[in-house]
């Protein structure tokens, strides 16, 4: 049986709830079949975050990570495809840590991709009626920093891992100025992104990127 990590993120930034903390409890308390689903809950905090992550890869030795996190403004599930190595904080982290301009490793190279089928997962969400968008930057904050690190961390191993951001829960936008999704349909999309990475350790050709 194949053993997939789902790590969520606690809140941040004055929110009470972070959506990718809600789905990690959703799909650790759903049954899976033929599937071992491990998860962690990761800091909001620079270096600790990717501490937390690489601690639970150790533990659990996944043959898939999954990294979650709410994106604010995204009206849709977006796999990430490139975690860049910069730290630049518009706002301080959990625990008052707030660089500019950094890199998160001056030995690192600038950037790594997700190694997860990225188009595999878009088509899958696509095809099931769930809005799907691969997004080409995962901020300079604390998820692409965690991205990054894991990426680094697992350069030379067989293991799988990418990042997902999530919109914000719609009991998160209740002013009606955000984009939002239901609990429901993330933890919908999500499941079938975890079957997707699973069942494609080749990513399928699909036209998939952007025009500025
Ligand atoms: N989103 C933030 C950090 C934690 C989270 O859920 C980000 O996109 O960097």
């Amino acid at each position: 049986m194949r053993t997939v990590l789902v790590t969520g993120f606690e809140p941040f930034g004055g929110e009470s709830i972070n959506p990718s903390l809600e789905a990690v409890k959703k799909l650790s308390d759903s049954p899976w079949q033929q599937v071992r689903l491990v998860s962690c809950t990761v800091p909001v905090v620079r270096y600790q975050s990717a501490q937390v992550v690489i601690e639970a890869i150790e533990h659990h030795q996944p043959d898939v990570v999954i990294m979650l996190g709410q994106a604010a403004g995204r009206h849709a599930i977006t796999p990430e495809r490139i975690a860049i190595n910069l730290d630049d904080f518009r706002i301080a982290d959990n625990a008052g840590n707030q660089p500019v301009d950094q890199a998160i490793d001056a030995a690192g190279p600038a950037a790594y991709f997700s190694t997860l089928p990225v188009k595999a997962i878009t088509k899958t969400l696509r095809d099931a009626g769930i809005p799907c968008q691969i997004s080409h930057s995962a901020g300079t904050y604390v998820c692409n920093h965690l991205f990054y690190s894991v990426q680094r961390y697992l350069e030379q191993r067989t293991i799988r891992s990418g990042f997902v951001h999530i919109p914000l829960l719609t009991q998160q936008a209740v002013l009606g100025q955000q984009p939002s999704m239901s609990l429901e349909t993330i933890v919908h999309g999500l499941k079938l992104a975890i079957l997707a990475s699973l069942e494609h350790p080749n990513d399928i050709a699909l036209a998939g990127g952007t025009i500025c």
